[in-house]
């Protein structure tokens, strides 16, 4: 079901003119809502929800990776909220999304000082014991974007639910490729917590009885890597002759995969979709290599990470399902089971509404 959004409490112009998935049928919640993707968080203390919000709170920011564009819009949401509540923001982070890239960059921001550290884990293992110290040393731990385990941070702030996702993004090359054929996953590293949550979820979702005649052949992983992304294209079609599609749930690869399919002879014939930027998709939107893919807004997602962890740090809340916290613009948002906030619920792009966003 697609229906037209009406985001509230300040929602950008431009979501507003979005097409959404509905809630019931994407499984996403609404904004007083919290999903429940992962294990026990670590609550502790007193919420105190009169609390004010402390100024000068020194936040970082530690994306998967720094050079995507994906990553740079979120920070620069989470920017925008730090500066409302007249914080210092600061971001770092490795220029690959590989595992344990994030430890170095963890040590140095607890030496530093942080009262929050925002993050979006390139494993859900890798980064926990550095996590665990600087908590130790005083700061607040939310996971965006891709979590790590439930108990080596306070928060995590989804972007969807994991299962709102992964009905998205079947439904889309379903519908694309006529409802039958091989399809294929290009993900992003292959220890993502995201991705792989998202995966998991999209072979269940395959088993219903409407999509029984589309079989999934194979999972590639391009690494968030432009360049690897594209040759595991190129692979993926070589090695599987009879392909009819393809769903790439990063922005990296999908963008990659794009570029490829488009300049290939099986342009319009498979078809592609996934989670994507609208800048980085358009061209392939209007030359027809894409038909729609989907995402969620990343300024917004960094900006209600940044506003939880300012309220973790003015003891606002503590991380305990039920707490609840206003994010400046967006509104109310209130903690589900897991210490897990929900964004909402996805926007789909096709060549009807891209030309409305700009990120
Ligand atoms: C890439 C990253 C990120 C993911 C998006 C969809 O930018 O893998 O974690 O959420 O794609």
């Amino acid at each position: 079901m697609i229906t037209l959004t009406r985001l509230r409490l300040g929602a950008t112009a431009l979501t507003l003119t979005a097409l959404v998935l509905g809630t019931a049928a994407c499984g996403g919640t609404t904004r007083d809502n919290a999903g429940s993707d992962s294990g026990a968080s670590q609550a502790g203390g007193t919420a105190n929800p009169q609390a004010p919000i402390k100024e000068g709170l020194k936040i970082a920011f530690l994306p998967k990776q720094v050079n995507n564009p994906y990553f740079t819009t979120a920070d620069n949401g989470g920017k925008e909220a730090v500066t409302e509540v007249k914080g210092e923001f600061k971001e770092v982070g490795p220029s690959e999304a590989s595992a344990s890239s994030q430890v170095s960059y963890i040590n140095t921001l607890s030496q530093q000082g942080m009262d929050v550290i925002v993050t979006s884990a390139n494993d859900p293992n890798a980064i926990c014991g550095a996590l665990n110290q600087a908590k130790a040393a005083g700061a607040k731990i939310v996971t965006f974007d891709s979590d790590t385990k439930p108990e080596c941070r306070q928060i995590f702030v989804n972007q969807v639910t994991a299962q709102g996702i992964a009905e998205n993004q079947v439904k889309l090359i379903s519908e694309q490729i006529g409802g039958q054929g091989e399809i294929a996953i290009l993900s992003a590293t292959a220890n993502a917590t995201n991705q792989n949550t998202w995966i998991e979820l999209m072979k269940e979702e395959l088993k219903k009885p409407e999509y029984s005649k589309v079989k999934l052949v194979t999972v590639a992983y391009g690494n968030d890597d432009d360049q690897k992304s594209f040759q595991e294209m190129q692979g993926l079609l070589q090695a599987y002759p009879n392909l009819k599609g393809v769903i790439s749930p990063t922005t990296v690869g999908v963008a990659a995969a794009a570029r490829y399919l488009s300049g290939s002879q099986y342009k319009g014939k498979v078809k592609l979709t996934g989670l994507g930027t609208p800048n980085q998709m358009r061209e392939y939107v209007k030359d027809g290599t894409v038909d729609a893919f989907a995402l969620w807004n990343p300024a917004d997602l960094g900006y209600l990470a940044a506003y939880a962890g300012a309220a973790l740090a003015s003891s606002q809340i503590t991380g305990a399902e039920g707490d609840r916290f206003t994010a400046g613009k967006l509104g109310e948002f209130t903690v589900g089971k897991d210490g897990v906030v929900v964004l909402g619920p996805p926007t789909v792009f096709d060549k009807s509404n891209i030309d409305t966003f700009n990120f």
